[in-house]
């Protein structure tokens, strides 16, 4: 194991994986902008670097500065957590020519991901089921263009390869649109993303976001870990996330998870990662990998009983994994809700000083959250600040639990978006469960057309 980690990230994650390295003996090292300096998990450190100034790209996102601290700190190995660097190759190789452990993929598999054609490729080869589009790259003929898209049948979707989380796409519901609508896609990821390619795909009109989770070692061995519903989401945001996916048949589940372990064992995919799927019509359908921990993680570790960053740390240190999939049992059912300094209805930030953080507690509630009484958020970053998990024999009691939770928690100084969870465990549709990636959008819709006659 590790003597020291670096932990490239702030906020809720950066606490969570100091929390596993301390279970597993690891000394720590925290990197933190100048916005940052006070942050608890910082303190609790064993040892801690300014990287730089508050804005992201000048301290989280500064590889020289990074590296020069796990360097100074004499750390054996980085974890970048999510977001900033964590899917960055660049950083990966960097950490790992400089001598440390990057804990995460190797390079060369960050980016076959990171070029979402050369993925799904990747993934229709080692027989995950794939959304039906074209193979591969567009052609520049528009002639072939429009071929391909009476091929797949209308609505196509227009993606960028090098886009993805929804970023650089665009829908396509006539052959009239199809060749105006490839070419501003195209110069579009080609500003954006420095790459040009764009694919296409049928466009599903009202599918789910359900996710599989994987941890494979050095050594290509692979499990999955079941699977997550992200379905509750607002422009590319994920609200609320649980697993297992309501509805879903777990013999469609164990089928398509058997597809992701094999394609981890075929590519040699090292640590965790998720295989991003869409759900319409009891069929799933992968669109992304991600490389990376997700905040939405606790889910499936309340379901599985396996601590999927401490899981991370242990591969990335060369352990053989010590799960089999027989091991790999889904027990209940969790529920996570993502806390936001926000408006709760406007979702404009509210950064600032929390007067008071009062968490919830009792049976079944986990919160994963850097903040406290007397934080100030700064405005920099993301607005997320926590995450309320609640577990449960049943969604039911997933649920109930949750909302026990909701009302006890107590936020001051700054806005949060607890009202809304408040309001949609009580919503009639996500009580039923299985709602598509649209349903929240469409609720606010409804509910501010409601209001516009007031
Ligand atoms: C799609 C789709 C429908 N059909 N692909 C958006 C994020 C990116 N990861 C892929 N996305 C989508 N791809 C096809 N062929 C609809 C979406 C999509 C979406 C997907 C997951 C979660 C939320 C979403 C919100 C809007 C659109």
């Amino acid at each position: 194991m590790f003597g020291k980690v670096l932990i490239a990230n702030r906020g809720e994650i950066a606490l969570r994986v100091l929390r596993a390295c301390r279970e597993l003996g690891v000394k720590t090292v925290a990197v933190h902008s100048e916005a940052d300096t006070e942050a608890k998990y910082v303190k609790l450190a064993d040892e801690s670097v300014c990287i730089g100034p508050a804005p992201s790209g000048q301290s989280y996102l500064n590889i020289p500065a990074i590296i020069s601290a796990a360097e100074v700190t004499d750390a054996e190995a980085i974890h970048p957590g999510y977001g900033f660097l964590s899917e960055n190759a660049d950083f990966a190789e960097r950490v790992e020519t400089s001598g440390f452990a990057f804990i995460g993929p190797r390079p060369e598999t960050i980016r076959l991901m990171g070029d979402k054609v050369s993925a799904k490729n990747a993934m229709k080869d080692a027989g995950v089921p794939c959304v039906p589009g074209s193979e591969g790259a567009l052609p520049d003929d528009p002639k072939e263009i429009t071929k391909i898209a009476r091929a797949v049948g209308y609505p196509v979707i227009i993606k960028a390869a090098g886009g993805g989380g929804g970023r650089g796409m665009r829908v396509v519901h006539t052959e009239a649109a199809l060749l105006n609508a490839v070419t501003m896609t195209r110069s579009e990821a080609g500003a954006a993303f420095n790459n040009p390619t764009v694919y296409m795909e049928k466009f599903l009109e009202n599918p789910r976001h359900i996710e599989i989770q994987v941890l494979s070692d050095s050594f290509g061995a692979s499990v999955y870990l079941g699977e997550r519903d992200c379905s509750m989401q607002r422009r590319h945001q994920k609200v609320i996330e649980e697993a297992p996916a309501p509805g879903v048949n777990r013999r469609i589940i164990a089928r398509v998870g058997e597809r992701c372990a094999e394609a981890c064992r075929r590519i040699n995919y090292r640590g965790a990662g998720t295989f991003e799927f869409l759900y319409e019509n009891g069929e799933f359908y992968f669109i992304e990998m991600n490389t990376r921990v997700q905040v939405e993680h606790p889910v499936t570790e309340q379901v599985t009983g396996v601590d999927i960053v401490q899981a991370q740390i242990r591969i990335a240190s060369g352990e053989k994994l010590w799960l089999k999939q027989r091991d790999i049992e889904i027990r209940g059912h969790a529920i996570e809700c993502r806390i936001n300094a926000e408006d709760p209805f406007k979702f404009t930030p509210s950064p600032g000083k929390i007067d008071t953080w009062h968490p919830p507690g009792g049976p079944g509630i986990r919160v994963d959250s850097h903040a406290y009484s007397g934080y100030t958020v700064p405005p920099h970053y993301d607005s997320m600040i926590g995450k309320v998990i609640s577990s449960g024999e049943d969604r039911g009691q997933a649920i109930r639990r949750m909302r026990i939770a909701l009302s006890e928690m107590m936020v001051t100084g700054i806005k949060t978006n607890i009202p809304l969870h408040q309001e949609l465990m009580l919503d009639e549709r996500f009580i039923k469960g299985g709602t598509s990636i649209h349903y929240l959008e469409e609720k606010l819709a409804a509910k501010s057309d409601a209001n516009k006659g007031k």
